[in-house]
């Protein structure tokens, strides 16, 4: 129970990593609020995950709103506080990649990548840590970056972008918040297999190279990122701020 009695926000819980990464909260014993687009397939998505945390016995409740909206973080600071009380830990996961070439990129794509990922990211960020600062008892903000940060993609240009962006913001937000005693980290995934690159995946020679790359063997499930932001938001980890950590099955190191 690394996570009783505290509050998680986690933003695009209803599907993939965020969803793996709520259940996982919410049997670790944290109040979970569950981020969604509030498309009519994100609701009923939340509402599935609502279903099966309870039915081992935890806590969550579900809160629309597009990542892109600053507003979005405002949202889930009050319905976390209306159902639980408190905002304890923040997850920012929230992302897209609709993979392009560079050189035809419809500005309407870049756009909205940035602000998904990014832009939205930063005001929701600051909601939650002006109410963690508020309540006094410190806190932990993960964002969910990816090996992408550090590395480039030829149809991620918009993409590869926020994810740095990303990493920097925790960088720079755990020296403007350690002296409230919230801890802002990143987790850098490798290539995990879900929705957001299925179509990419779909191509053999593409899935056998990153396989391949990979030097556990296998690319990444959705569980596999949820042990590693369980860590990082518990007190086993209270002196770890300002920090990334790369769950990629050795995928970044692997030159040769
Ligand atoms: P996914 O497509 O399964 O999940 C993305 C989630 O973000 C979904 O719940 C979706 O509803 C939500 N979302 C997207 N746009 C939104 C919006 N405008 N408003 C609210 N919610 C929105 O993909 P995933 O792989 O689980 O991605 C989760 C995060 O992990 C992303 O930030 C992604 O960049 C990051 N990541 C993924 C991988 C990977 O290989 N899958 C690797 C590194 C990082
Ligand atoms: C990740 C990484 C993966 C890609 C996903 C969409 O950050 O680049 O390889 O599949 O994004």
């Amino acid at each position: 129970m690394l996570l009783k009695d505290k509050t998680v926000i986690i933003t695009g819980a209803s599907r993939g990593i965020g969803r793996a990464v709520a259940r996982e909260c919410a049997r670790q014993g944290g109040r979970v609020v569950i981020g969604h687009s509030g498309s009519a397939q994100g609701n009923q998505a939340a509402a599935s995950l609502i279903e099966e945390i309870h039915a081992f016995g935890g806590q969550a409740i579900d809160v629309p709103g597009d990542a892109a909206d600053p507003d979005t973080g405002d949202k889930l600071v009050a319905g976390a506080l209306e159902a639980f009380g408190s905002v304890d830990v923040f997850v920012n996961n929230a992302g897209i990649c609709p993979f392009h070439s560079f050189l035809d990129m419809p500005r309407e794509t870049y756009l909205r990548t940035v602000n998904t990922n990014l832009n939205g990211a930063y005001f929701a960020v600051q909601a939650a840590a002006n109410q963690m600062k508020n309540q006094g008892r410190g806190g932990a903000i993960i964002a969910i970056s990816s090996i992408s940060a550090l590395v480039g993609g030829g149809m991620q240009t918009h993409y590869t972008p926020t994810k740095a962006g990303l990493h920097s913001l925790m960088q720079s937000c755990a020296i403007a918040l350690g002296p409230y005693g919230i801890r802002c980290n990143s987790v850098l995934p490798g290539t995990i297999a879900t929705d957001i690159n299925k179509d990419d995946l779909a191509d053999p020679e593409k899935l056998a190279y990153m396989t391949g790359r990979t030097p556990l063997g296998r690319l990444g499930e959705p569980d596999d990122i949820a042990g590693p932001v369980v860590f990082l938001a518990s007190d086993m980890a209270r002196y770890v701020t300002g920090a990334s950590l790369l769950v990629d099955g050795g995928l970044y190191v692997n030159l040769q």
